[in-house]
């Protein structure tokens, strides 16, 4: 049965494939898992149809005959559970890959959106230039940590797995912040997932979904 995921309409990103359904496409891409994708405007996403999907009223969900799932860190596993290429066969590391899985969405992802948030919604407030140096502060302890155990090995425990597709796709979201080009380790880790085929093609489909949009006007 192929799954339908949902994204947004019109990504507030504009193409950079930062909202959270680039992760879920790319994952399926890496399992070789077609799929339809239903994009949702933000009125509709908070209208009863999807909200019975999503309690949050948010993207990505994902429906595969009579399963819906919501939250991105679940559905990822959903899919690496399901087919081979996410997740080692080997029980030790693939428990190891389902922990930098959570490590990227529970304790590296948070720092990096307050800051994101921060300089996307404060940026007028009276006490954003005291409190950016903080949040970069978290940021970069995370990144310091992050750092020192990826060393430099191309991947965070043996081979790609979902733990690494999700770090890389939560620390693209600091690209435009330039905290990134203090960490060559980091950024090359990026790059290398964003130079897998799988990838390529994600980011490819939710950019076209943006051309399209920018075309209709
Ligand atoms: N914990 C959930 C998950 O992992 O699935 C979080 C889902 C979530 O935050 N979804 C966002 C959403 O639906 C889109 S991805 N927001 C609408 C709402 O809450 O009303 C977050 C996102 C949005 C935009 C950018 N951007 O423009 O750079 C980046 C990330």
């Amino acid at each position: 049965m192929t799954p339908t995921i949902t994204a947004f309409e019109s990504s507030p990103d504009r193409g950079q494939g930062l909202a959270r359904d680039m992760r879920v496409r790319w994952a399926l891409e890496e399992v070789g898992q077609p799929y339809d994708v239903r994009l949702v405007s933000f009125e509709a996403m908070k209208a009863a149809p999807h909200m019975a999907l999503h309690p949050f009223g948010q993207i990505p969900t994902y429906e595969e005959g009579d399963l819906v799932l919501f939250e991105s860190g679940a559905i990822i596993l959903h899919i690496a559970e399901r087919r081979p290429g996410l997740l080692p066969d080997e029980p030790k590391a693939r428990s190891r890959a389902i922990t930098w899985l959570f490590a990227a969405l529970n304790t590296v992802e948070p720092p990096i959106v307050d800051r994101s948030m921060a300089t996307l919604f404060d940026r007028e407030k009276s006490w954003y230039a005291e409190r950016l140096p903080m949040l970069d502060h978290q940021v970069r302890t995370r990144l310091d940590q992050l750092s020192a155990r990826l060393g430099d090995a191309d991947w965070l425990d043996g081979g790609f797995s979902a733990g690494d597709l999700m770090m890389v796709t939560v620390l693209r979201r600091l690209g435009s912040s330039g905290i990134l080009d203090e960490y060559p380790a980091l950024s090359a880790y990026i790059a290398r997932g964003e130079a897998r085929p799988a990838y390529q093609r994600a980011f490819a489909d939710q950019r076209a979904v943006f051309a399209a949009a920018s075309s209709r006007g």
